[in-house]
């Protein structure tokens, strides 16, 4: 038996979750049933992939890796930034019209209301719009990453994304 039993993935579990705070990190190997993959020093290497839930009713949400990523190897979910008007969509964000008079809400003026934005720390990058797969202009260990929306127009949002990051 490895060190990594099932007995303690419950606390491996517990302790990656209280690290990255407010987000859900769902790790796909766990998942799929390899918990040799859990990131931990015990464990073996870090997954070569994670997955972590963001979502549309918070700012920026802050996650912390315990391996490089280099890319974005997926996106899916759905959320709104009126869920009550306005269909659940994507990273892209909203294209339906008739939201351009309330373009003060928007978190960031140049992209879409509800476009996906991850935060580049390394270097200072600032942060991108991520529509999907994608190479990162930098490698990375922690992220935040929101939906572009203002902080005080959060509580009418619904949905949420989850981002899967690769090496
Ligand atoms: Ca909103």
């Amino acid at each position: 038996m490895s060190k990594c039993s099932n007995g303690n993935l419950f606390f491996l579990t517990a302790a990656v979750i209280t690290m990255v705070g407010s987000g859900a990190l769902v790790n796909k190997a766990e998942a799929q049933g390899s918990p040799s993959e859990v990131g931990c020093p015990e464990c073996g290497p870090a997954p070569v992939e994670q997955c972590v839930r963001v979502h549309s009713e918070y700012g920026w949400q802050h996650f912390n890796f315990n391996r490089v990523y280099r890319r974005v190897t997926s996106v899916s979910g759905g959320w709104s930034v009126d869920a009550a008007n306005y269909r659940r969509v994507g990273p892209s964000g909203h294209s339906e019209p008739g939201l351009e008079p309330y373009n003060q809400y928007k978190y960031d003026q140049t992209t879409p209301f509800g476009a996906l934005l991850v935060n580049i720390p390394t270097d200072g990058y600032g942060y991108i719009w991520v529509r999907g797969n994608q190479q990162l202009p930098r490698p990375i260990t922690r992220t935040a990453i929101r939906i572009n929306d203002a902080d005080n127009a959060l509580g009418d949002n619904g949905g949420f994304l989850d981002v899967c990051f690769g090496i």
